[in-house]
């Protein structure tokens, strides 16, 4: 008899820096795809809060926002029967891959990297070493399990380039060691734009809290947040050059309620922007709605939280652990005996 051997799920990574509060740019840019992905791939998510301090934390604050990354992220759908959803420090071997790849990494490299030039210009006085080798952190994330593909926005994809790169180069040194990970940048919803500056990403380390809109603002603050949205005066809704505010709150629209450009240009033709940035607000609204609620619930219940994060961290720790010590041997190091 013929047996079958069945197909290998592709295996997905990504994660999120919980270095702020959640911000709708993350969940259309990012946790939307996630969520959508994970019946098809094995999915291996994480809250990057090693990352996140390359940036000063108030460690009160910090730890708040990583429990509430995690329950919100439950709240959009990461299903932790299906996926892997763990917390980045509670597994040690991607701190000790990073180191490892520091030392196949270049100079050169990390100074080309358009995120360490923005972040250190962003924050002068404290351009740390961290902040520099970052993206070697990044790779250990994605190599440590053997990832085929990486769901991130386009801002994200220098990096992964340079995963990449690292891949390659220490597969050459000594022998295939990781799988060389290829980007999934999605089509709609990669760039969201701040709403006070749309030539601007919109992040939730942005200290202008009318830029962003966060998974968790209440309906009266979104609709004030898109109201005030910064636009253009033709007041014709239109995608067109020049008219990057427009472009983004139809975006926005487009991300959350799928229709496309021609079909919001006709919907609101005539119509003026007061009209359109209500509809905008109110889509985004109804999006959050359930979200929120499930949110709720996840968010009173720590026992639980804690009960997933602890579970996932030892899985990803037994995963990971055979690619370090692979790496470890391959680099001859003497090994624990
Ligand atoms: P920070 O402000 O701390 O740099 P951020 O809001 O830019 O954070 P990250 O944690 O760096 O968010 O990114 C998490 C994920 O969300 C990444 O995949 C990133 O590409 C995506 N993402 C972040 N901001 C946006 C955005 N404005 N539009 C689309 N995707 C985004
Ligand atoms: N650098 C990413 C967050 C991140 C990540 C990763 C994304 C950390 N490790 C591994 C994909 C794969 C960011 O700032 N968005």
């Amino acid at each position: 008899m013929e047996t079958q051997t069945p197909e290998r799920k592709k295996i997905i990574f990504s994660a999120i820096q919980p270095s702020g509060s959640i911000t709708l740019g993350n969940y259309l840019g990012a946790l939307k795809n996630w969520v959508a992905l994970q019946d098809e791939y094995q999915c291996i998510y994480a809250l990057a809060d090693l990352h996140a301090i390359t940036v000063r934390q108030d460690p009160a604050q910090f730890r708040r926002h990583a429990l509430e990354a995690y329950a919100l992220f439950l709240a959009c759908g990461i299903d932790v029967e299906k996926s892997l959803f763990f917390i980045q420090s509670q597994v040690h071997t991607h701190a000790e891959l990073a180191w490892v790849l520091n030392c196949y990494t270049q100079f050169g490299e990390l100074s080309r990297m358009t995120q360490f030039k923005d972040k250190s210009a962003k924050h002068p006085e404290n351009v740390n070493a961290g902040l520099f080798t970052y993206p070697s952190l990044m790779a250990a994330d994605i190599l440590l399990y053997q990832s085929d593909l990486v769901p991130v926005g386009a801002d994200q994809k220098q990096h992964l380039e340079l995963a990449r790169n690292i891949a390659e180069r220490f597969n050459g040194l000594y022998s295939p060691t990781f799988r060389v990970p290829e980007g999934y940048i999605p089509k709609v919803g990669a760039r969201i734009m701040s709403l006070q500056d749309p030539t601007r990403k919109m992040s939730k380390s942005d200290e202008n809290a009318n830029a962003w809109i966060a998974m968790l603002d209440k309906p009266d603050d979104i609709v004030r947040k898109c109201k005030r949205a910064v636009t253009d005066s033709e007041a014709c809704v239109r995608y067109a050059e020049g008219k990057a505010g427009v472009n983004n709150l139809m975006g926005i629209y487009s991300a959350v309620t799928g229709k496309d450009y021609e079909e919001i240009e006709r919907e609101f033709e005539g119509k003026g922007y007061g009209e359109f940035k209500l509809a905008v607000a109110e889509a985004v609204v109804e999006e959050l709605r359930p979200i929120q609620e499930r949110y709720a619930k996840y968010i009173a219940d720590k026992a639980y939280l804690e009960e997933c994060y602890s579970a996932a961290a030892q899985k990803a720790l037994a995963l990971s652990s055979r690619t370090l010590n692979k790496v470890m041997k391959k680099v001859g190091f003497l090994g624990r005996g």
